[in-house]
């Protein structure tokens, strides 16, 4: 697949220790299942582009850890983030519960126009301890799209990233998404930028660090 891109999103995935963010990254990249996982030390990154609404978007992921010990030092990778993906384990009530307190950090820190959606992991579990229905009503009371799936099985891994990518791109074409706005989380391609003349250009040359820092 080619480099060439028409939009760069940066991607969070936060949530709570252990609900499997990293499997899900992995799944997503690797398309298999990360057997050895172990908790993640502040942050992990990987990249991929996909094809959403007819557009290549490259999308720049940050795997945050859950642990609370990591806490500031993830928060800081939280600016002029895009998208996020926030995952509970649908086996464990701790960690739906915490996503109220993962909610408010991701609309406070990162863009305010962020697209979120939720991912309830594990979804290949028997023990369920928290069902559809109430992670649904979680989800449409706080304006978040919502999806349960499974990293091991790979079951809508792929669907939460493209969901999410769309709606975002959605928003750009409605204008409610400025890319030229500063922290938005989102550049253009090369070849977008070139197309669309200089003042994308300056923003490109004013913001080229934001591919690789966190303070972007
Ligand atoms: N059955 C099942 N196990 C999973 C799934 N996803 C992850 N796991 C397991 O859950 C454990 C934690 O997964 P990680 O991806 O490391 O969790 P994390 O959210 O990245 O954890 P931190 O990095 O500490 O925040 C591992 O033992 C995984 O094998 C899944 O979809 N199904
Ligand atoms: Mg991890």
């Amino acid at each position: 697949m080619s480099e060439h891109y028409d939009f760069l999103f940066k991607f969070l995935i936060i949530g709570s220790a252990g609900v499997g963010k990293s499997c899900i990254l992995h799944h997503f990249i690797e398309n298999k299942f990360k057997s050895d996982s172990s908790h993640t030390i502040g942050v992990e990154f990987g990249s991929k582009i996909v094809q959403v609404r007819g557009k290549r978007a490259k999308l720049q992921i940050w795997d945050t850890a859950g642990q609370e010990r990591f806490r500031s030092v993830t928060r800081s990778y939280y600016r002029g983030a895009a998208g996020a993906l926030l995952v509970y384990d649908i086996t464990s009530r701790d960690s739906f519960n915490a996503l109220t307190d993962w909610l408010t950090d991701a609309r406070t820190l990162a863009s305010p126009n962020i697209v979120i959606i939720l991912v309830g992991n594990k979804k290949d579990l028997e023990d369920r301890e928290v069902t559809f229905m109430e992670a649904s009503k979680f989800a449409q009371e706080n304006d978040l799209i919502f999806l349960e799936g499974s990293a091991l099985t790979g079951e809508h891994i792929e669907d939460t990233f493209l969901q999410c990518a769309s709606s975002i791109l959605s928003k750009i074409e409605s204008s409610e998404l400025d890319p030229d706005k500063m922290g938005s989380g989102i550049q253009y391609g090369a070849e977008s930028a070139s197309s669309r003349g200089t003042s994308i250009q300056r923003r490109n040359n004013t913001s080229r660090s934001d591919t690789n820092c966190p303070c972007s």
